[in-house]
């Protein structure tokens, strides 16, 4: 059997809004990212997952989109996004679309026609419901982005259901008739030659019929989950719309599922459930924190081998992983796994790519991550862009629940933010990005952490990655090996050992500053060394040797 192109592919996810500004608004657009295709080809990536291009309000950077089959103004035209396509297609590099249909925008015409009233076509695109008796909302339940998940329409005299923010009215996915304008707009966007899809919380598009108040989950609200996440008809659907569009196309298709499970996953993403290729879980960045998914402590090395090595085992055969450490939604990778002091950055950047790229699943890379890009040092919550923060720090502090102090540094740690200031591509003013003033700060460190040191430095984060994605091409035991985890309680050492027809790899990472003394599996004495974050490779051919701070390896053989 051939392998599915998608199994051996590296992802770069672009976060169009900051990454090249071509026209000087302060904004990023299709004609920048088509402007650094070159670079994109160098570092390696076959794929290139886009964050939302869409027409869009922007109240949530273009995830609420209000015309599927438009290109935001600011991003530029339909003519650029064509020419995007063709340049990149010229380059052999793939592009997937990010496909949001959990919810449209509010000034969606969907909507529009919605709210006017109980009749007509489009009234039952929504999910709309009545007030209780005394005109409350229909349950407890609480929005993603803080609030009631419930907005009070006038012209309608009802309430309509928003997951996220209130100017994202979920779709109700239930009517075929929102199901069929779906897949026909999915299919005018395959039809002009676009490599696939990721599907934003397309765990949520089902819903129970019923709802009752949920549990209240530490805040002020009651939790949706039961009733909305992994609903009664989410695989149905999922497989009317692989029958109806994915099986006709050569595509890529990833789902985003938070809280799936294993099981789960086997289901969306199962070798022959005919639903999608691969899903996101988000097990090893969600941490069960102080406030909610508001907390600055690191996660302990022996949770999260456990948690992505119960990955690696229970999908391999079954199903594909997708493997990443941050994307826009989540702080930068290597503040938050790793050590960015200046000492350790690009160290332990390396060391990061390393475990990860070894492991069974397809790659995604965060733009910026390849130059080891660190959080921002944000100081004040008006230094805020995104939604989800502002209105957190509403909830949690403005309201007197807990301290500026307390709540501070945990949402500094966190906030989506962190991943969205523009990309550094050199030491001019903006970091290259803008000729204008960018649309949210641009990190400070953009003087020394850029694309254009990186491409000079043979021992750039960049050439390292850059390595890493070479190799995957090179040996079928990185894309197809079995995978097993050794050392499982060492809190220090994420070691594992993958195998596949006769070929083999040990992986070493270290996740600590200190040195750890390790001794290497008999066999691996006389291995080869693929690829090390050091510049030479230590005690090797010895049985014990010494891990220096954050050191990286892996060991070849083939018996
Ligand atoms: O994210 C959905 C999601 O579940 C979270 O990761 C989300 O970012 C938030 O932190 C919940 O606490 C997707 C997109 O990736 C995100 O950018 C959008 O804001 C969201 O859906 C709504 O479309
Ligand atoms: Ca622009």
């Amino acid at each position: 059997m051939q392998t599915p192109w998608w199994k051996e592919a590296v992802v770069y996810q672009i976060y169009p809004r900051s990454f090249m500004d071509s026209n000087g608004d302060g904004i990023g657009d299709l004609n920048g990212i088509t402007s650094k295709l070159d670079y994109l080809k160098e570092l390696g990536i076959d794929v290139i997952w886009m964050s939302p291009v869409y027409q869009s309000p922007n109240d949530d950077n273009g995830y609420d989109i209000s015309d599927y089959q438009a290109i935001m103004d600011e991003f530029g035209t339909m003519e650029d996004f064509d020419r995007l396509l063709s340049e990149a297609h010229k380059r052999g590099l793939r592009i997937v679309m990010d496909l949001v249909v959990n919810h449209t925008s509010d000034e969606h015409a969907w909507f529009v026609e919605s709210r006017k009233g109980k009749e007509g076509p489009y009234a039952d695109f929504y999910i709309w419901r009545d007030g209780k008796a005394d005109g409350s909302e229909p349950n407890n339940w609480g929005s993603c982005f803080s609030g009631s998940a419930w907005q009070f329409d006038e012209g309608r005299g009802q309430y309509y259901l928003h997951l996220f923010s209130k100017k994202q009215p979920d779709l109700n996915w239930d009517n075929p008739k929102v199901r069929d304008k779906v897949f026909q707009m999915m299919a005018w966007w395959c039809d002009k030659g676009i490599d696939g899809f990721r599907m934003d919380v397309i765990s949520m598009i089902s819903k129970t019929a019923n709802m009752p108040d949920g549990k209240a989950n530490g805040g002020l609200y009651g939790d949706f989950g039961p009733y909305c996440v992994h609903g009664p008809n989410v695989h149905q659907y999922l497989r009317e719309m692989n029958e109806r569009v994915l099986s006709r196309y050569d595509l890529m298709t990833v789902g985003e599922t938070s809280g799936v499970t294993p099981e789960q996953a086997c289901l969306y993403a199962g070798t022959d459930t005919h639903e999608l290729n691969m899903v996101f879980q988000f097990e090893h960045v969600d941490p069960k924190g102080k406030y909610g998914k508001w907390d600055d402590r690191k996660m302990p090395l022996v949770t999260l081998k456990k948690i992505l090595s119960k990955w690696q085992e229970e999908l391999y055969g079954k199903a594909w992983n997708s493997l990443f450490w941050d994307n826009h939604d989540q702080p930068r990778a290597v503040s938050r796994f790793g050590d960015d002091r200046p000492q350790y950055r690009v160290r332990s950047a390396k060391m990061l790519a390393t475990c990860l790229h070894m492991m069974q699943g397809t790659p995604y890379i965060y733009q910026g991550e390849e130059l080891g890009m660190t959080n921002y040092p944000f100081k004040s919550p008006d230094e805020f862009r995104d939604i989800e923060s502002v209105h957190a720090y509403e909830e949690w502090c403005e309201s007197g629940r807990v301290s500026h102090e307390e709540f501070w540094p945990c949402i500094a740690a966190i906030s989506r933010d962190n991943a969205r200031t523009p990309f550094q591509w050199d030491d001019s003013p903006n970091g290259g990005f803008t000729k204008g003033t960018p649309w949210i700060l641009v990190n400070p460190n953009y003087r020394e952490i850029n694309a254009q040191a990186a491409l000079k430095d043979p021992d750039s984060v960049f050439h390292y990655y850059q390595k890493l994605i070479a190799l995957r091409k090179q040996y079928p035991v990185i894309v197809h090996g079995k995978y097993r985890l050794l050392l499982e309680d060492d809190p220090d050492l994420f070691v594992y050992t993958r195998e596949f027809e006769g070929e083999k790899l040990l992986v070493v990472c270290s996740f600590t500053e200190e040195e750890r003394e390790i001794s290497l599996p008999e066999e691996f004495k006389e291995a080869q060394c693929l690829i090390g974050n050091y510049p030479d490779l230590g005690d090797e051919g010895k049985e014990k040797r010494l891990v220096r701070p954050y050191e990286a390896f892996v060991y070849f053989l083939r018996q």
